[in-house]
């Protein structure tokens, strides 16, 4: 069983790096970090990298430890990529990655390609931290307050603070047995969610002001440039949640983000009730989960608006 490998292949490991998917979120640094605190808590010599994050998390325990490049003295025995769909996401890490001994995936999303030598990968799980309370308790690591705090992290960015369809009785049994620990759920809440940077609330005016409406209001539309964030001094992760704002509105199936690149526009997907946003994603060559996914498209924004809008209406009904 995959489990059981993977619980090997950390047991023999000295040198362990971990990795996650590029533009990192909550989950992506939750369960990066959480991983990270419990391969140090088994003794191992372990580095976790990733690119620029939000410095949202950075209240997270050990996100100072945080590398933004790996170690190119060594081979890595074992790299243990977390939330990560397939290895292109691996964004510029990927050498790291290809050149370790052994590779693991954890992840949640169905669309993973399964490209490590052990994938355990469970899309019914609203977030990857949330898999890690398995993967770490199989394994006999205490899910003390620090990790939980991380794994936390993950499942409240995933969920939209547990506001998903995708939470589960497992969600809360974990939040319960926190609070029991005397973790200050709703302050991880408030710094996860709540609070907005001054950056993102001129981008959230900005998204607001352009946003179209097509197919009776079906479909919205909306943009960031890369002046844009220039402008807002925008930061990581100050552009998340604008896809949102279209998702949440009366009558919209689909919402569409385009967020300038420097390969393009990369495409933020969400949808309400029946289109899967994975399956669009992946005709750019993308990917995700059913109501939530991504894409990027190569093109100016002109050409990159028809092209995804044009596709996203032969879904709707
Ligand atoms: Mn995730």
């Amino acid at each position: 069983m995959t489990l059981d490998n993977i619980k090997e292949e950390i047991q023999k490991a000295n040198t362990i790096i971990i990795l996650t998917h590029e533009s990192p979120d909550g989950d992506a640094v939750g369960s990066s970090l959480a991983m990270y605190q419990a391969l140090k808590q088994m003794g191992k010599d372990v580095d976790i990298v990733m690119p620029e994050h939000p410095k949202t998390f950075d209240f997270l325990p050990c996100a100072d430890e945080i590398k933004i490049v790996g170690r190119d003295d060594i081979v890595y025995d074992l790299a243990i990529s977390l939330d990560c769909t397939d290895t292109n996401r691996l964004e510029g890490f990927d050498p790291w990655y290809d050149e370790a001994k052994v590779k693991i995936s954890i992840d949640h999303h169905g669309t993973n390609s399964m490209y490590g030598d052990y994938n355990y990968v469970d899309p019914v799980s609203p977030a990857c931290s949330q898999i890690l309370i398995v993967v770490l308790t199989s394994m006999g690591i205490e899910i003390n307050k620090d990790i939980g705090k991380c794994i936390l992290a993950g499942i409240i960015t995933d969920t939209g603070g547990f506001r998903y369809s995708g939470v589960t009785t497992e969600t809360f049994e974990f939040v319960a047995d926190l609070l029991r620990l005397g973790v200050n759920v709703s302050e991880i809440y408030k710094k996860v969610l709540q609070v907005k940077t001054r950056a993102n609330f001129y981008l959230t005016k900005l998204a607001i002001d352009r946003m179209e409406f097509f197919e009776d209001g079906k479909i919205t539309f909306t943009y960031i440039t890369k002046e844009d964030e220039k402008n807002t001094l925008a930061e990581a992760g100050d552009h998340e949640g604008l896809v949102e704002i279209g998702r949440d509105l009366e009558g919209v199936e689909v919402s569409i983000f385009l967020r300038e690149t420097d390969k393009g526009f990369k495409a933020s997907l969400r949808s309400n009730e029946y289109v899967n946003v994975a399956e669009v994603a992946s005709i750019f060559s993308g990917g995700g989960h059913v109501r939530a996914a991504g894409c990027t498209i190569p093109y100016q924004l002109e050409q990159a608006k028809e092209k995804i809008i044009d596709r996203v209406k032969t879904f709707i009904k």
